[in-house]
């Protein structure tokens, strides 16, 4: 059981609805998935969502940091010794990305060896999680539509509104329309990415009050420490760190810096192994956790929702897992659902994500 190559593929399938928001844009997921063959003919399978304006990785940084650095120095070794993987790893910094999905690819590859499903091994809490569904920059009326639609036709209850435009008053009034439009059952919160100053942030605050917003996302840079302490100081909700904290380290300086109260998972950027430990980081504080979406393909939403589904703390808020409904195709064979709100784990060995030969042939770019 060790691991024999590491296989790299490039590939580009087009959004029918491009999702817009403060730091970029995305209307074709050009990501890499990755595979991790052992020498017993096991595969490990991981979606790879670059992310230039956020980690400085590209789908060609992507793809050469696992062929040409991981993957020499990580063939032949045992595919359960993840400390080991990991240890290799470390050796090179950044890179949060690719690592991720070679990490989630191993624990794949590690559950079909043991022929258990992942969300069992990390955890088993429960065997599905409730759907929060991203929605990006549009006049405010279509962002009330959509959240009509995917209330009625998925159930879906809880909403991330993408802020952080100027001036502020398109967002003010989306927050407005949006609260008048839903009611007051729908859950509603916001994630500026870094977009406004933590002064336009507070501004958006006292504008927005009454309104029941829970939470406020990367509402300005975190490395403004001062304001950004400020904010956090004096926002009423959660101000929740996400691009800030890729890793466990991160997360501890954000926290105990005062720079957020929250703490967004992202399993495409941490994997499994470091999500894991950020999440007991948290728990151990007393923190509140979100598990977050990278604009990920099914293959990643069903990597977030094994980890959200397999603890406690995670499954408690509704995970971000719904923005692959705006591809206009995806790679995996047996496609998500959701049904009632809810995606549900697979019970498979591994992560439970097979792909189909064929879509991935027709949209590999290598
Ligand atoms: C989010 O929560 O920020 C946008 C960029 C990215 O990396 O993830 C998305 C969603
Ligand atoms: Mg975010």
């Amino acid at each position: 059981m060790k691991i024999e190559r590491i296989e790299v593929i490039p590939y580009s399938i087009p959004y029918t609805h491009p999702l817009k928001f403060a730091s970029g844009e995305v209307a074709n997921a050009d990501h890499v998935l990755v595979r991790v063959h052992t020498d017993d003919g096991v595969v490990g399978v991981a979606d790879a969502p670059p992310r230039p304006y956020t980690y400085g990785e590209t789908q060609e940084s992507i793809g050469t940091i696992i062929e040409k650095t991981f993957a020499p120095q990580l063939t032949g070794l045992e595919i359960v010794d993840r400390e080991q993987i990991h240890a290799v790893m470390r050796r090179t910094i950044h890179n949060q990305v690719a690592k991720g999905a070679v990490d989630i690819a191993v624990w794949d590859a590690i559950g079909k060896t043991l022929r258990t499903p992942v969300h069992k091994l990390l955890g088993g809490y429960t065997d599905r999680m409730r759907v929060s569904h991203m929605l990006g920059f549009r006049p405010a009326q279509e962002l009330l539509d959509e959240a009509l639609r995917f209330g009625e036709q998925y159930g879906i209850t809880t909403f991330k509104l993408k802020v952080g435009r100027r001036p502020l008053s398109l967002d003010v009034e989306a927050c407005h329309v949006l609260r008048e439009g839903l009611g007051e059952d729908v859950e509603l919160y916001l994630d500026a990415n870094r977009g406004w100053t933590a002064n336009e942030a507070l501004e958006v605050l006292r504008r927005t009050e009454g309104l029941g917003l829970t939470m406020l996302e990367e509402p300005c840079d975190a490395k403004e420490a001062l304001s950004r302490r400020r904010l956090v100081d004096k926002s009423p909700i959660p101000v929740v760190g996400d691009e800030s904290v890729p890793t466990a380290g991160d997360a501890s300086r954000e926290l105990l810096s005062g720079g957020c109260n929250a703490i967004c998972i992202k399993t495409a950027r941490s994997g499994f192994t470091e999500a894991t430990e950020i999440l007991g980081l948290c728990t151990g504080l007393g923190v509140d956790v979100t598990m977050g979406n990278q604009i990920d393909t099914q293959i990643g939403s069903l990597a977030t929702v094994t980890f959200g589904a397999a603890h406690e703390a995670t499954s408690r808020r509704a995970g971000e897992l719904s923005n692959f409904l705006d591809m206009a195709d995806d790679l995996l064979a047996d496609p998500l659902r959701i049904i009632d709100g809810t995606i549900s784990v697979r019970d498979l060995p591994g992560v439970g994500a097979e792909i189909d030969e064929d879509k991935l042939a027709a949209y590999r770019l290598s």
